[in-house]
């Protein structure tokens, strides 16, 4: 069959012979709005680093998606315009964490340090609740198994608490490259948000992990035992195999939004023993005998998680207290009349009324 070579003769010689979804197929090569897509990997003032293929674009936001007040971070697959300069749309995330900001995470990677600094269970316990309220799936990495230190017990200690709640644990040391094979088998494909205090070793791993890049590393204070807060913006790191997002935002984590009843959905270990609370607003911090079924199975949950528990609801009951008492004082700011609630407007921001505009300025040409 020979095909007219004008394509409005050949739209009429489709449809004549019925080929219908040939022609919305040639409908759509010739009309579709084509946009590149890439992901945003870093993101300095009002520039976003954009990764398409294998080019990086820098582009700004359109207008309207600014007017929008659209947050675009860290890990958001955007589409460009057509000149590669800006980003027009967000595609929907798989995932947003908020502090920090970074979105389309696949998997956390906690790192903690057994020694410099000091192995901080109550803040491994912050990380996982907070993962755990953003669904967003983790393992554990022990770093500096080459210090001094008793490796065994640590061990023994850590799969005690763990191992029920987090089956993927690694025990590593970046500097002498000890265990990164296992673990960069466990993240191949993935897009990996490293989180741990400062100086626990992030960066170092992310070198062992990736020869090609060369992140800043500090010591930790000999005074302090921390860290120094050396890496200072988010960014997304390509491996060979997968991707890395190193980030400083995870150091100073707190329960400041969250109320003290959702808190306990984030603590697997202590959810499964509470369904046999006498009152249905049990928050499992107190209680005598029979009255509340994660107290009385006390013996059966590790004590660091149940004190990181008691520790992180006060966070969530001083959230609680703050948001009541910004309702009130809402409350108070409201004016009702009749049927209408007026806002009231403070002294300084009112508008005076004519009569007071005209006062004033008959005192002031008094008193020039
Ligand atoms: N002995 C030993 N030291 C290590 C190891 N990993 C890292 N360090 C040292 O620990 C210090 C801090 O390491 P960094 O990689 O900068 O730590 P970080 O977690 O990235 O810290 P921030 O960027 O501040 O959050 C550096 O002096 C590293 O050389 C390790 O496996 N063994
Ligand atoms: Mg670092
Ligand atoms: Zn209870």
């Amino acid at each position: 069959m020979i095909f007219p070579v004008n394509p409005t003769d050949l739209t009429k010689h489709l449809r004549v012979s019925g080929y219908n979804c040939i022609l919305l197929a040639y409908d759509n090569i010739f009309n579709y709005d084509y946009h590149m897509q890439g992901q945003v990997y870093k993101i300095h003032s009002d520039f976003y680093y954009v990764k398409s293929l294998n080019d990086i674009y820098t582009c700004k936001l359109k207008e309207t998606l600014k007017k929008q007040k659209e947050n675009v971070v860290v890990g958001d697959f955007v589409e460009l315009s057509e000149d590669n300069n800006f980003i027009l749309n967000t595609i929907k995330r798989k995932n947003l964490i908020l502090r920090p900001k970074v979105a389309n995470i696949d998997l956390a990677l906690i790192v903690s340090a057994f020694k410099e600094p000091e192995l901080d269970f109550i803040q491994l316990n912050r990380y996982i609740t907070f993962l755990n309220y953003y669904k967003i799936p983790y393992v554990l990495c022990f770093n500096k198994e080459d210090l001094e230190i008793d490796l065994a017990n640590l061990q023994d200690k850590i799969d005690r608490i763990y191992r029920n709640i987090c089956p993927n644990i690694f025990y590593i040391s970046a500097k002498e490259k000890l265990g990164i094979d296992a673990l960069s088998d466990f993240l191949k494909g993935k897009t990996v948000a490293l989180c741990g205090q400062s100086g626990v070793g992030k960066s170092t791993l992310l070198n062992s992990l990736n020869s090609a890049v060369n992140l800043k590393t500090s010591s930790v204070s000999a005074k302090t035992q921390r860290g120094r807060h050396t890496t200072r913006h988010v960014e997304i790191i390509d491996c060979a195999d997968f991707k890395i997002i190193d980030t400083p935002g995870f150091s100073n984590l707190k329960f400041d939004f969250m109320l003290p009843d959702e808190l306990i959905n984030y603590f697997p270990d202590l959810l499964k023993y509470s369904g046999n609370c006498k009152y249905s607003d049990c928050l499992h911090d107190v209680g005598d005998k029979g009255i509340c079924s994660v107290v009385d199975n006390l013996d059966k949950i590790n004590d660091i998680r149940y004190k990181s528990y008691l520790s992180f609801l006060e966070e969530c009951r001083d959230y609680k207290e703050k948001i009541s008492k910004k309702s009130i004082k809402e409350e108070s700011s409201k004016k009702q009349t009749g049927s209408k609630t007026f806002t009231k407007i403070s002294k300084q921001k009112r508008i005076s009324s004519r009569n007071t505009q005209k006062q004033r300025i008959k005192y002031y040409e008094d008193h020039d």
